[in-house]
């Protein structure tokens, strides 16, 4: 029988952590052989980053990662979600591991269970060695098999003692902000080469999945963080309805049709018949594609807003995910975005828990009995110390207890979450934006690199040691 839960108390067993990723916080870039992948290329080239930002030192992490265990620990969370970085464990992509490399996340992965934190360890999380990227990328099917290897690497290291596996993360993120709009490393805008980039991301995670369970005990779990969209239409015409139908498909039917389902969704394959005719969907891939997952993660931030395109509409190609003249989403032109109405973050992205909310109960529908975490959500805000050094959030607090409050709505409306990864521990290196968007719940003064909880910090490890949401003042 399930615990039954109170409307503010969660399922004891809940897992209360926070994420990162390896090129966000970890700087040392040249350091233990590790070579560069295509954010170090991307970030130093002039143009491609705000303020020329890159990840050489980042939060440190590599030097501080003690320090940064110890916060969590102080704080109460019981799990933390990190990144490997690729090229740090198999400096060109291929071939025998770095030991140096593999040691730091040992290391790494031993400090959090003496704290009594639960490492989930994501595999990919953008990183791609440059030498791969060299070889063609994603788009080429030699990278699906390369990261096979590279699973088999760091199953074979940490399978021992880390127990959640996530093999991708946001694959949506590498095939199309990375190939499509080029606003994300390595900058390419090429949309058939996105889709096919997609389908080896795919493939990637199908062979990764089998290369991960080929090594390590049985208990562990895999599975996958999808940034999966809550698509809207504007309007319930039969026009906009089309349009919300087509942006799902290339949002998270691309991605959960073959991994969940084992087929690529007949309207997304004839959405985009003028890009790509599908010819390297290989025989057997679907069924690679298709394996059992033990876990499904779920990243959310905001939902996105669709109609029909208006030409006489301006600025309708705003989507959210960065400025470049060339769209993410392939064979779309027919499609306009539109800024959801209501507060937003300093990331210019609406705030609405519903979509959590909807977003859980999908999965819950589509992939009944399957495991679910929130692996990501969070929001950026311009956090300034005050003046006796405090950082107050109380923005990020909100937006903490609605988020939370909604996975605790679907758990109550019988979805089966079981943890939720706040993103992120630390402020840090945001990509395209450089470290001008401060998602940490920890503060980091970048001159000094002192860490600094943020009053969000303290109320999230309050809820993660007694189960339940602080209350919040106008919440
Ligand atoms: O910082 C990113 C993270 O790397 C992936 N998901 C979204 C976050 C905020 O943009």
């Amino acid at each position: 029988m399930p615990e039954p839960i109170t409307p503010v108390a969660f399922p004891p067993n809940f897992l209360w952590g926070a994420a990162t990723s390896a090129y966000q916080i970890e700087g040392a870039v040249r350091e233990g052989g590790r070579t560069p992948s295509i954010w170090d290329t991307f970030s130093h080239t002039p143009g491609k980053t705000a303020g020329g930002d890159h990840g050489d030192i980042a939060v440190d992490h590599y030097h501080r990662f003690h320090e940064d265990v110890e916060l969590m620990a102080g704080l109460g969370l019981g799990a933390y979600r990190f990144s490997i970085s690729w090229s740090r464990v198999q400096p060109t992509g291929r071939g025998p591991a770095v030991q140096v490399g593999l040691d730091f996340y040992r290391r790494l992965v031993d400090d959090l269970l003496a704290h009594d934190i639960k490492p989930a360890v994501t595999l990919y999380h953008w990183d791609l060695p440059q030498e791969l990227e060299d070889a063609g990328g994603w788009p080429e099917r030699d990278t699906a098999l390369r990261f096979a290897e590279y699973a088999q690497i760091v199953g074979e290291a940490l399978g021992d003692r880390v127990e959640q596996w996530i093999t991708l993360n946001e694959p949506w993120c590498s095939a199309f902000l990375g190939y499509g709009s080029g606003v994300h490393a390595p900058g390419r805008t090429d949309p058939e080469a996105s889709l096919r980039a997609a389908h080896h991301l795919n493939l990637a995670h199908g062979l990764g999945a089998k290369a991960l369970r080929s090594v390590m005990p049985a208990r562990n779990t895999v599975g996958l963080s999808l940034n999966s969209s809550v698509v809207r239409p504007l309007t319930q015409d039969p026009a906009d309805l089309a349009a919300a139908r087509k942006i799902d498909d290339l949002a998270n039917g691309v991605f959960h049709g073959p991994i969940l389902h084992g087929a690529y969704p007949q309207s997304l394959l004839a959405a985009t018949s003028s890009v790509t005719d599908w010819s390297y969907v290989l025989d057997g891939d679907l069924r690679t594609i298709n394996q059992p997952l033990d876990t499904l993660g779920l990243n959310y931030y905001t939902p996105t807003l669709v109609s029909a395109a208006d030409p006489d509409r301006q600025g309708a190609r705003a989507d959210g995910h960065g400025a470049s003249e060339h769209s993410p989403w392939p064979a779309a032109d027919d499609v306009d975005f539109h800024q959801t109405p209501g507060e937003r973050t300093e990331m210019g992205w609406t705030i609405d828990p519903t979509g959590l909310h909807e977003l859980i109960m999908r999965y819950n529908r589509e992939a009944p009995g399957l495991p679910l975490y929130i692996t990501e959500n969070g929001a950026a805000y311009d956090d300034k110390p005050d003046p006796d050094g405090r950082v107050h959030d109380p923005e990020r607090v909100a937006y903490l207890h609605g988020h939370l409050s909604a996975v605790r709505r679907a758990i109550a409306d019988g979805a089966d979450v079981r943890g939720y990864y706040l993103w992120s521990l630390l402020d840090n290196f945001e990509w395209a934006y450089g470290y001008e968007k401060r998602f940490g719940a920890v503060y980091v003064d970048y001159a000094t690199l002192e860490r600094t909880p943020k009053s969000s910090a303290l109320w999230y490890g309050e809820a993660a040691r007694t189960g339940t949401l602080p209350e919040v003042e106008g919440a």
